[in-house]
């Protein structure tokens, strides 16, 4: 396997976000990307490559070209100590922008990018370590820790090779990634995730959500309960993969979240260490080429070892 990571995210550091009108310690920190590689390398699972520099149009095929210039030229301003929740181009006070915020978020799209170019020329499984995380920012709005959508610009560049699959197992549902292919039949969005009613994004992710015009039936919603354990995960992970099977296609990109931690300090489902391996196993079985893009896990301490369980199961160490 090969792992596609970059310390450039390190400047993306913001120390706060708002909740519920607090101030509270920014969740996403740069310590989870730093604990997941340095498991990763204390591990045989892979080689770690730096990604390549690519160019802005794969973001311009998804993004507004006024929200990329706006993050670009909000960040650039900013004081190596300010903070910015702006009022414009954003879901939520979950994505502040600072300083570093734009280069690292360009990195991370790199990231995926490099991963999707190593899969497309053949490697059977790539590991793109992606900070800051994508699925929930949307065409023109940030949001949920999100600025750039990595699995979403990955995807894009992979269909033009082929049919392209996206499995989103973070605990949250991918708003940013399902409307990128809402109206598209050649990216089909498959997504396990906490019942909306519920969880974060609220508004997005319920079963009902099926695609519109040409992506009628390419948009797959599995909302799971709270407190959803191993067992019943990989349960409904099966219907999952059976959907993914029968599309057929010729890559497939795991939105990868280990916020479905049973330990997960703001999420809420049950699944262990050993259970990421198995989950991985499942997916391994489909027998696609594969890129696996990090989104969500806020257990910093665990992160390394779910991680290495991970993506053990796709090449069974
Ligand atoms: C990529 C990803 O997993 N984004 C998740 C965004 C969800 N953020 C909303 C949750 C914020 C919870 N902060 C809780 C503090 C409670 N004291
Ligand atoms: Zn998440």
């Amino acid at each position: 396997m090969i792992i596609v990571y970059t310390d450039a995210h390190a400047q993306h550091n913001p120390p706060e976000e708002i909740y519920d009108g607090t101030r509270e310690p920014y969740a996403e920190a740069a310590q989870r990307a730093e604990n997941i590689i340095s498991a990763l390398r204390d591990s045989n699972i892979g080689e770690i490559i730096e990604p390549e520099n690519y160019d802005l149009q794969h973001i311009l095929r998804i993004h507004q070209p006024e929200y990329v210039d706006f993050i670009r030229n909000r960040s650039a301003g900013l004081g190596k100590d300010e903070i910015l929740f702006p009022s414009y181009f954003m879901s939520d006070t979950y994505a502040p922008i600072v300083h570093g915020t734009y280069p690292a978020a360009v990195r991370a799209v790199d990231a995926a990018l490099s991963g999707a170019e190593k899969v497309a020329a053949g490697e059977p499984t790539v590991y793109a370590l992606c900070r800051p995380p994508g699925h929930h920012a949307e065409h023109n709005k940030m949001g949920g820790y999100c600025y750039f959508n990595n699995a979403a610009i990955a995807a894009d560049y992979l269909s033009e090779q082929g049919k392209v699959a996206i499995l989103d197992i973070d605990f949250h549902h991918g708003n940013g990634t399902q409307q990128a292919f809402y109206e598209r039949s050649d990216v089909l969005y498959v997504s396990l995730h906490a019942d909306p009613a519920v969880k974060y994004p609220y508004s997005t992710g319920f079963a009902r959500e099926q695609g519109a015009h040409d992506g009628v039936g390419y948009t797959k919603n599995y909302p799971l309960p709270l407190g959803t354990n191993d067992d019943q995960y990989v349960t409904q992970l099966t219907v999952a993969l059976a959907d993914i099977a029968q599309f057929d296609p010729a890559y497939l990109i795991v939105s990868c979240g280990f916020d479905t931690y049973v330990d997960d300090p703001i999420c809420g489902f049950g699944i262990t260490v050993p259970g990421y391996r198995v989950i991985a196993e499942q997916i391994h079985a489909l027998g696609l080429s594969t890129l696996i893009v990090q989104e969500g896990g806020y257990n910093i301490e665990h992160l390394g070892e779910m991680a290495t369980s991970f993506l053990g199961g796709f090449i069974g160490t």
